[in-house]
């Protein structure tokens, strides 16, 4: 896309901040984030920022006035939090969520937002088609999932053009602090030559995407016609935890041990997405291997 007005909300974080440097500089891109896990450091000169919380209706009204896109990523993304704070992560996840769709209705915006495979919980089929039924494991996932109804319903009853995202594992640069995933976990374990930690048996799977992939997924998102639907974003490939720890201990040359510990309570044993909707309707393809995802971390390119 070019010459838009856009709006990142959490665009100072680790997949906003991907998508804030894609955008910039052939459309004005403003940034709305409270830099509680965001960074500055990442914003090019360019970009307008606001800086304030997502739920403050003042500072979303400021950042979204005239834009023509909203891209929603601003989030309190970890799970576990969402389990100690259901009404604090709700807060942030779902009753600012609206306040950014009712945003957007008043600027006529479209809107893509950050959903999540967190809304299939254990997924009943694999891979997982979008029309696979929605049981999510935590309040994290409730909120992801009520996001995601509340854009189609915009569409439906509103006539917003709005698109819902369900990102599975996504990793890359900048992404760390505690709630990071196990990619940055393990990379920096294998670096500091200190056990690889493995929760479990490490037969477990997931769908590891990286966000350079999700960055594309976004624009796309942004001129589909088909609008009011959700979309898996995740590569259709499926690795085990103990093979990631394996791949992660070889690309670094890492003299790192591979230790087990005790499973995560109610861990979601398999997740992997069933992409062909988005390859057919938005055209997505994933472009980066685990192996070459992996590899560019390393070298930091
Ligand atoms: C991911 C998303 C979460 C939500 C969820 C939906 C991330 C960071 N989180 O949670 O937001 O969408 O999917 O299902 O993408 N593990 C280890 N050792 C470690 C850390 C993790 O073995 O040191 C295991 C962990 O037990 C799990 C797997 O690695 O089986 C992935 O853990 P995660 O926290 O990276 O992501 P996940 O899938 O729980």
């Amino acid at each position: 896309i070019r010459d838009k007005t856009v709006l990142v909300t959490g665009g100072a974080g680790f997949i906003g901040s991907h998508l804030v440097a894609a955008l910039e500089p052939r459309n004005e891109v403003r940034v709305l984030d409270n830099f509680s896990s965001g960074d500055r450091s990442h914003l090019p000169e360019a970009v307008t920022v606001v800086e304030g919380d997502i739920h403050d209706p003042i500072a979303l009204q400021q950042a979204a006035r005239g834009v023509d896109i909203i891209f929603h990523h601003a989030a309190m993304v970890s799970v576990s939090q969402s389990v100690d704070a259901p009404r604090r992560s709700n807060e942030t996840n779902l009753d600012a969520s609206l306040l950014v769709l009712e945003q957007a209705r008043q600027e006529d915006a479209r809107v893509v937002v950050a959903s999540s495979a967190a809304v299939y919980g254990h997924p009943s089929e694999l891979p997982v088609p979008e029309t696979a039924s929605t049981d999510p494991t935590s309040p994290y996932g409730v909120q992801k999932l009520a996001l995601d109804q509340y854009t189609r319903l915009y569409e439906d009853l509103y006539d917003l053009p709005t698109v819902a995202l369900r990102y599975f594992n996504a990793y890359g640069p900048r992404q760390q602090g505690p709630y990071s995933g196990v990619i940055s976990t393990f990379l920096e374990q294998a670096r500091a030559d200190e056990p690889i930690t493995v929760e479990g048996d490490g037969e477990q799977t997931r769908d590891f995407v990286h966000v350079s992939d999700l960055v594309r997924a976004n624009l796309q998102a942004a001129t589909t016609d088909n609008v009011g639907e959700a979309y898996n974003i995740g590569t259709g490939t499926r690795t085990s935890i103990r093979e990631l720890a394996e791949l992660i201990r070889d690309a670094t040359d890492s003299a790192s041990s591979i230790v087990h510990q005790e499973s995560r309570p109610g861990d979601i044993r398999h997740s992997g997405a069933d992409i062909s909707r988005a390859k057919r309707t938005l055209g997505f393809e994933p472009r980066v291997s685990l192996e070459c995802g992996i590899q560019s971390l390393v070298e930091g390119t």
